[in-house]
Order: structure tokens, then C-alpha cells, then sequence
């Protein structure tokens, strides 16, 4: 066998078939191989005008038609199936050689696969791969992070297949087809960092997606609920604003969906499906890490809750029946207002949980030893990904303006939106508080940013009780911080002692 592919990739289900293509239609040659080879098999049946791909029945000879250093795609489930697979591929390799994981992985199994391939003279790379298969088609936003030397020698085929944005405009490019893919344009990736940094950072980007959905649903509630909107009109509303400061995937599909009939009945589709949301686990995983590092990322735990919520739909169809909670109005006056207010409560909303997501990454940096480039970050998501939006331009140029910024929310032009737009903000929840509407990630959001913006909170009091019944200690507003006191509360009047 010739070693003459330019790279190799196993796992053929729907990510890895749609990445080998994309790789082939950018003139790369590719081995292909799966456990299962009648899946190879179909696959290459299915695509036998792509002189590009080859396949393999054999691990030995699928690893033996590659170009050394070997490169090669892992596209299986994250976690064992992936163990199981570098398992049986590292006694084929040889030192120099490069595994890519471009399966969800949780960043702390990449650190540690990482590490343990680096004693066996193996180059690793942990790549966030986002996009779905029509990312993976035709340009997902990718992460990769891991070793720099194996990334030198993939990055001319990582910056070839990832999405591409207009280097003025910073829209995504769009219109490729088979074959056919973009040309030109500004790549959708970038070396993120050492070991896990692209597997975490891909986690953020999902966690921060769980978010933006969850404020889209919450923005349809109150428009289905409060204004007593119909689907259709809902989603023309959504079209309207993906003109605007909205312009996103998401509010793109969600027009879309919201103008769809269910082929059955033909009834609105969305009044047929049921609410109860499913997850996989990355927004979780954000939520986890937000807490183990301490960091305020409220926005996203909230929209995995509101899914968790969602999916206990027996108990809440009991309930639903036993609780009780205000009646809506029957006659809403100045409509166009309210549209436009939850339109306003929407950004301001997306913002807040921006700034946390990009908090989180801030302080993820320091924990794991990365020099994470956030501008870069929100560059590469804004095409190909589900999150891209015209908004992360917003984002970039904030961190072109000051790489050290510490919070999204200090930016002048964020901090501008809110200005203007937080009186809406507000309206909008008291709107939804007052017609028992759950909106969970606008009103935690609304919390976080008058929680950042306080200068004080009550947790003067929080201390206090810490120190009653726990003799946790407290520093003091007159001294130093880093100074600890313990008041004797059986004696309070004896004086405080000094830690
Ligand atoms: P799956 O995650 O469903 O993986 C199944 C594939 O892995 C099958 O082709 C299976 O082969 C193969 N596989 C091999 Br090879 N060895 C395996 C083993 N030891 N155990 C189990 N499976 C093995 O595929 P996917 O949905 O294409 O996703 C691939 C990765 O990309 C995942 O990590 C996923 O989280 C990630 N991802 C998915 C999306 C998305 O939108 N779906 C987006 C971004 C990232 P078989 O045919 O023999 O069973």
C-alpha cells in the first residue's frame, strides 16, 4: 500500500462522514475507517464520484495509507468509545505521529489523553468541532487545542475546511455545495491553546448556546402567552429581527420553525411538539466548572435547569392542575411596544450571559496555565457554529480595543446598549413576574448585572451569619482585606478577635 492520503479519519456516523467529505472537496486525500465496515462501505458506495476518499477494512491498513507524520480524525462518541479507539490505534503509530479528537470531549479527558500519548512520543490534538453535520459539511467553527507542533502540521487543512466570514463585514460565507466548496474569505479556526483548551472552549460555546435558546424560548413564551401571538406571526417577528442587533443562526431557525406547519395535522409544528428538552451534557458541564471555579455564570446553569424543568413534564401536568398563579390580561394595549421591549430584554439578556461565558474562560485560563485570545474566540464562532451571530463582531472588537477587558459589560458599546435599553429589560420581567410567565434566564441575567454593577451586597449580613453559627470570620469595610475577625457571639460586647 502507497502511503498517499493526506490524513485519516475513523468513525463514519454523521459528523465523520460529513468532515471526510468536506476535507475531500478541499482536494485533501483521506483514508477512511470505521468499526463497522458495511457503514464504510455504504459511504464510499454513496460517494463514488469522490476520487478524494478511500476506504479500509483493516485498522493496519487504513493507519498504513497515510503520509507520515500520520494524521488522524477521531469522529466517535466522546469518552470510552474514544479511549477504546486510541487504544487500538496507538501500537500502529509511530513517534511524531498525531491523533485528532473532534468528538465532544470533556476537556479534562483531553488534558489527560494529551499527557499520557505525549509519553508515547504521540502528538495530540482535543479540536471543538461546532456546527452539526452542516457545519461538518461544509465549514464548522473550529477549536483545536493540544499539542502546537502536531498543530503546525494541520493547520493548512483545519484553516481550508472551517467556515468562512467576510474580512469586512465579518458575516459568515455562505453557499457552498458539494464539490463547490467557499473560497477566500477569513477561517472559522484558530490554535486555542495548550492541551484542553479547545475541547473547553468548545464547552463554553455550548453552554452559552444553551442560553441563547432558552432566551429565544423565553422571548416566544411571552409572546405566545402575553400578546397572545400566533406561531406564524411570532415567527415573522423573529424574521424581522435577524435584520437587526439579533442577526444570528438561531433567531434565523427559530423564524423559520415558528412559520412551519406540522405535515399531519397542520397545525403550527411547534404546537405539536412536546415541551419536554433533552440535553447531552456539555451545558451541565459548563454550569459544574462555573461552580467548582466559583465563577458567576448564572445565565447558562438557568438554562440547563429550565431543561431539566422542562423534561419532569408528568409532575408539572399534576401540578398544573393543584397550583395556582396569576391570570393574564385579556386586553394588551401597545402591542408593538412590548415586541419591542422583549426584543430589548433579549439583548441585554444575551449580552449578560456573554460576559459570563467569557468570565468563565477568563478564569479557566489561570486554572490551566492557557493564554486564551478572546477577541480570536468570538471571531471563530461567528461562522459556522450554531452561536454565530453578528453580534460576536461586538465582541471582538471589544477585545481588539483592550485584551485585558474584564467583564463584556465594561465595554463602551455594551455598556451603552444597556443604557438604553435596560428600562425595557426590567418592563419585560415585571411583565412576565406579574402574568406567571417563567423567564429564568432573562430575570438571572437582570440579577447578574445588578449584582456586578452593586457595590455592595448583602453579603455583609451573609458573612456576619457565617461567623454566628460557624466561626467562619469576616473582614471588615476599616481594615485591609485579607484581614480576618471573629466576633464572640455568646459575649458580643467583649472585643472581636483578631485571625
Ligand atoms: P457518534 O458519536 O454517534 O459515534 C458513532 C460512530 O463511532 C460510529 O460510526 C461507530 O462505529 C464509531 N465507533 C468506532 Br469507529 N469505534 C467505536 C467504539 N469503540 N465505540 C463506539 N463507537 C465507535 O457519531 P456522531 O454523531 O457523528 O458524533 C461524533 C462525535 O462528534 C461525537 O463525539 C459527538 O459528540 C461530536 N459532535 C457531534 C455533533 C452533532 O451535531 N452530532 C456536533 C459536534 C460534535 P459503528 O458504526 O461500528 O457503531
Amino acid at each position: 500500500m502507497s502511503k498517499s492520503s493526506d490524513i485519516g479519519l475513523i468513525g463514519l456516523a454523521v459528523m465523520g462522514q460529513n468532515l471526510a467529505l468536506n476535507i475531500a472537496d478541499h482536494g485533501y486525500k483521506i483514508s477512511v475507517y470505521n468499526r463497522t465496515y458495511s457503514k464504510t462501505e455504504n459511504f464510499l458506495s454513496s460517494n463514488t464520484a469522490n476520487n478524494n476518499l478511500i476506504g479500509f477494512e483493516s485498522l493496519r491498513s487504513f493507519v498504513d495509507s497515510l503520509q507520515p507524520p500520520k494524521k488522524i480524525i477521531i469522529m466517535v462518541q466522546a469518552g470510552k468509545a474514544t479511549d477504546a479507539v486510541i487504544d487500538t490505534l496507538v501500537p500502529f503509530l509511530k513517534n511524531g505521529d498525531i491523533i485528532i479528537d473532534g468528538g465532544n470531549a470533556k476537556w479534562t479527558d483531553t488534558i489527560s489523553r494529551e499527557k499520557s500519548l505525549k509519553e508515547k512520543n504521540i502528538l495530540f490534538v482535543g479540536s471543538g468541532v461546532s456546527g452539526g453535520e452542516e457545519g461538518a459539511r461544509f465549514g464548522p467553527s473550529l477549536m483545536p487545542g493540544g499539542s502546537k507542533e502536531a498543530w503546525n502540521h494541520i493547520s493548512s487543512i483545519w484553516n481550508a475546511i472551517s467556515a468562512k466570514v467576510d474580512e469586512n463585514t465579518g458575516k459568515p460565507l455562505e453557499g457552498a455545495s458539494p464539490g463547490k466548496p467557499i473560497e477566500g474569505g477569513v477561517s472559522c479556526s484558530a490554535y486555542i491553546g495548550e492541551n484542553g483548551a479547545g475541547h473547553y472552549v468548545k464547552m463554553v460555546h455550548n453552554g452559552i448556546e444553551y442560553g441563547d435558546m432558552q432566551m429565544i424560548c423565553e422571548a416566544y413564551h411571552l409572546m405566545a402567552s402575553v400578546l397572545k401571538l400566533e406561531p406564524y406571526e411570532i415567527g415573522q417577528i423573529f424574521e424581522e429581527w435577524n435584520k437587526g442587533q439579533l442577526d444570528s443562526f438561531l433567531v434565523e431557525i427559530t423564524a423559520d420553525i415558528l412559520k412551519q406547519k406540522d405535515p399531519r395535522t397542520n397545525l403550527p409544528f411547534v404546537d405539536v411538539v412536546m415541551d419536554a428538552a433533552g440535553q447531552k451534557g456539555t451545558g451541565k458541564w459548563t454550569s459544574v466548572n462555573a461552580l467548582d471555579m466559583g465563577v458567576p455564570a448564572p445565565t447558562v446553569a438557568e438554562a440547563v435547569f429550565a431543561r431539566c424543568l422542562s423534561a419532569i413534564k408528568k409532575e408539572r401536568t399534576q401540578a398544573s392542575d393543584i397550583l395556582t398563579g396569576p391570570a393574564i390580561s385579556k386586553s394588551i394595549q401597545n402591542k408593538d411596544e412590548i415586541i419591542q421591549a422583549i426584543h430589548d430584554a433579549l439583548y441585554c439578556s444575551k449580552i449578560c450571559s456573554y460576559a459570563q461565558g467569557f468570565q468563565l474562560m477568563r478564569e479557566a485560563q489561570k486554572e490551566y496555565d492557557w493564554s486564551l485570545n478572546f477577541g480570536e474566540i468570538a471571531q471563530i464562532w461567528r461562522g459556522g457554529c450554531i452561536i454565530r451571530a453578528a453580534f460576536l463582531q461586538k465582541i471582538t472588537e471589544a477585545f481588539t480595543k483592550n485584551s485585558n477587558l474584564s467583564n463584556l459589560l465594561i465595554d463602551g458599546h455594551f455598556k451603552e446598549c444597556i443604557n438604553k435599553y435596560q428600562h425595557n429589560w426590567r418592563k419585560v420581567i415585571s411583565i412576565a413576574i406579574q402574568s406567571g410567565i417563567p423567564v429564568p434566564t432573562f430575570s438571572s441575567a437582570l440579577s447578574y448585572y445588578d449584582g456586578y454593577r452593586n457595590n455592595r451586597l448583602p453579603q455583609n449580613l451573609l458573612q456576619a451569619q457565617r461567623d454566628y453559627f460557624g466561626a467562619h470570620t469576616y473582614e471588615r469595610i476599616d481594615e485591609d482585606r485579607g484581614k480576618f475577625f471573629h466576633l464572640d457571639w455568646l459575649d458580643p460586647d467583649r472585643p472581636e478577635i483578631t485571625i
